[in-house]
């Protein structure tokens, strides 16, 4: 059998705010009405087809790795961070703080990941500097939409400049709880295998040529990037001038 590739993306985002639940659902395609209390991280695999539907379609596995976000693993958890393909931020859509935290969660892996980004311990936030320097692609994931009412819903919907704003990253709302929330087809579902497609196509394919790097399996070596049909493969860095 033919070996597979594989990626390591990192769910990160407070304590609670749904990224065991999160990870369970993207990989096993169905609800955890009971997740336990993470220890340390766990890590889910799930298989992906890149480009499906493609002539460049290629099976990867992507490795989510939830990690823990107590506080007292602060100090350990970067061992996790090695190699960080790509970064899931998560945050509870019914809690602010948990939004305004990501920034501090993509310090910490952006640094643990030997990226020299921040001066000083200082979360000096320069996007261009922050996100230009690693290009990780990066997906923001608002968890608990079921808890919020529709005026709720369309004031976080309207309101700019949050953090997937400020990296060119998309995003998602969804209920973690409902398997319908990211079935096959659903706009949300597409976002979520375009992130994987860039996560893998970041690793292991050549942006000039479009060739797979160290293709043993001479699949997709001769056929040329086609950015026609992805043309959002990969994002580009916005900058906020409101910042
Ligand atoms: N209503 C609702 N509850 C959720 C959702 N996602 C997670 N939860 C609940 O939030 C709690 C924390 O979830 P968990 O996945 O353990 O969070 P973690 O600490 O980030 O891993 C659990 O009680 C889940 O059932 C969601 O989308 N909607
Ligand atoms: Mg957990």
């Amino acid at each position: 059998m033919a070996k597979i590739d594989k990626v390591r993306v990192i769910v990160v985002g407070d304590s609670g705010v749904g990224k065991t639940c999160l990870t369970h659902l993207i990989a096993h395609n169905e609800a955890l009405t009971r997740p336990g209390w993470t220890v340390g991280c766990s890590v889910e695999v799930k298989l992906h087809e890149y480009k499906e539907g493609t002539p460049m379609q290629n099976t990867f596995f992507i490795e989510l790795w939830d990690v823990g976000g107590s506080l007292s693993h602060k100090n350990t958890r970067g061992v996790f961070y090695y190699p960080t393909n790509g970064i899931i931020l998560v945050h509870d859509l019914t809690n602010r703080k948990s939004h305004e935290n990501l920034r501090e969660w993509l310090a910490e892996i952006l640094n643990k990941d030997g990226k020299d980004s921040m001066k000083g311990g200082d979360i000096e936030f320069d996007p261009e500097n922050f996100f230009g320097s690693t290009q990780i692609p990066i997906l923001v994931i608002g968890t608990k939409l079921d808890l919020l009412d529709e005026k709720q819903k369309s004031k976080y919907i309207q309101k700019a400049g949050g953090i997937a704003e400020q990296c060119g990253a998309e995003e998602i709302c969804l209920n973690s709880l409902n398997t319908r929330s990211l079935a096959a087809g659903t706009t949300d579902a597409v976002k979520l295998a375009r992130f994987f497609d860039k996560v893998i196509e970041k690793k292991y394919y050549s942006k000039e040529t479009g060739a797979l790097y160290g293709d043993k399996r001479k699949i997709a070596s001769t056929i040329p990037y086609n950015s026609a049909v992805y043309p959002n493969t990969f994002a580009s860095v916005t900058t906020n001038p409101n910042m």
